[in-house]
């Protein structure tokens, strides 16, 4: 009734202008509780869900939500959302199509159904062709020595074609400016790190001296100038202050493009002391969605785009130190038994499949209940620390460091100290209030140092500025 969307407006207001999500889903489910058949409930704490990411989890209540009053149209827009949030275009196609037959004068619905369906058919587009012979490289395609840099452009370039410590600064500052790299100086970013990670293997692995530390970064997620900023707190990275980005450089955060090319340029520079596993954002259906694709496209090309997600697909997908820590984006298995020669063995290049120990890498997370269960993103597993224990176990390693999941102190340390996560990206998408951490190992004890910081001020460009429409907050 008219009175209850009121009254329950007035407490998603509360709820959500204090960006506390968790405290919501705790709300709702109380209410829940005790209204076990209030559509309207269903589909806040779907909401809630879908601002924490838990997709998997979002889906379900938008699902129960039309079980309770199939005629709430509400419900039908959460479960459209979660679907595309999950990549699951067509299901999402189909909620839309029913809002726009229930309501045929709302230009509102038939936007978002003209937008998902136009994804529907680029995609359908896009296997046709993908199934043309083999994917050529956009790389064949470019002629970089002929592109010309225009006698206005006054930024950095690299030299005789090698990127070097002072246009790496020239590099920072130029970005700080929120000035553009010359496309030629992208290209030849792009070709010469997709040879450098084509050579890793899936799983690398390095060796610390006893005097010698690293630095592990979790998500940065296109917070470029807390990138800046975790630099001018730890030193740059060279050759004796390695650096491991754990994954999930782009998406969301609206200065992407200079994030991911400061640490291309810098896996060139120090190809051996610099290293960068990949996350599930670094994935076409994630860049799609979160705004990355569209971030590229704004200030490239689509072309462009493709070189990144080439490069993407030659990320490596776990590193391990000194024999002892395992580090990877998401976490462990959906099964037992998976050894590191597994992980060597896995072939990489390519989009991520829906099942899998390559999936599991990228989209798992630990849980503190014994056991697996169902993932509350939609995708993969959640992992036990009896899980944690047994891997560790049967592969002799002390601990996983990961990252994937935004934590209020920036790190999070579980399973009785077997499984660490680290998140970089302060007060995430300008609203989790979050801090960021990164932590140091050292190669005489591999003890885990902290060191947490806050957000830095930006300039006003809204994180998920470039992403789809249907994905922006007031969207949803
Ligand atoms: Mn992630």
């Amino acid at each position: 009734s008219y009175r209850n969307k009121i009254h329950s407006n007035f407490l998603c207001d509360i709820c959500f202008s204090e960006k506390d999500y968790e405290n919501a889903i705790k709300y709702y489910t109380e209410a829940l509780e005790l209204n076990p058949s209030n559509a309207i409930y269903y589909s806040n704490r779907s909401l809630a869900y879908l601002r924490t990411e838990c997709y998997g989890y979002a889906l379900a209540d938008a699902t129960k939500a039309l079980e309770v009053d199939k005629n709430y149209i509400k419900g039908y827009y959460r479960r459209a959302t979660s679907n595309m949030a999950l990549g699951k275009f067509k299901a999402a196609l189909k909620d839309y199509e029913t809002v726009v037959r229930v309501r045929p004068n709302d230009k509102d619905a038939r936007m978002k159904y003209q937008e998902c369906n136009k994804i529907v058919k680029q995609k359908a587009f896009e296997r046709a062709i993908a199934s043309d012979e083999t994917k050529k490289s956009v790389v064949d395609s470019l002629d970089i020595e002929n592109m010309t840099i225009e006698d206005d452009y006054v930024g950095p370039k690299l030299e005789d074609s090698k990127v070097t410590l002072t246009f790496m600064k020239e590099m920072m500052d130029w970005f700080k400016d929120q000035k553009k790299l010359h496309r030629k100086c992208a290209y030849q970013i792009l070709v010469q790190v997709k040879d450098v990670l084509s050579k890793l293997p899936s799983l690398v692995e390095i060796t610390l001296k006893e005097t010698e530390k690293i630095t592990i970064c979790g998500d940065t997620h296109g917070q470029y100038y807390d990138l800046l900023n975790i630099f001018k707190l730890n030193g740059l990275p060279s050759e004796t202050n390695p650096y491991l980005f754990n994954g999930d450089f782009v998406d969301r955060g609206s200065f992407s493009v200079e994030v991911i090319l400061t640490l291309f340029g810098f896996k060139l520079l120090y190809p051996d002391n610099f290293h960068l596993l990949r996350g599930n954002h670094e994935t076409d259906n994630m860049n799609q969605m979160y705004g990355f694709e569209g971030e590229v496209k704004a200030k490239y090309t689509a072309q462009m785009f493709q070189l990144f997600s080439e490069v993407f697909q030659w990320l490596p997908l776990a590193q391990c130190i000194n024999s002892k820590v395992l580090v990877m984006h998401g976490g462990l298995f959906s099964e037992d038994g998976v050894t590191l020669e597994d992980l060597r063995k896995i072939d990489r290049n390519r989009q991520p499949p829906d099942s899998g120990p390559m999936c599991d890498l990228l989209w798992s997370d630990p849980q503190p209940q014994n056991g697996r269960s169902i993932s509350k993103r939609g995708v993969s597993c959640q992992f036990g620390p009896d899980v944690t224990e047994r891997f560790l176990e049967q592969n002799k390693l002390d601990f996983i460091v990961r990252s994937h999941e935004v934590k209020a102190e920036g790190y999070e340390v579980t399973h009785s100290g077997k499984c660490i996560t680290v998140f970089s990206a302060p007060n995430y998408c300008d609203q989790m209030g979050n801090k960021g951490a990164y932590i140091h190992l050292r190669g005489s004890d591999l003890k885990p140092e902290f060191h947490q910081f806050t957000a830095v001020p930006h300039p006003n460009v809204k994180p998920m500025a470039y992403a789809n429409t249907l994905m922006q907050l007031g969207m949803m």
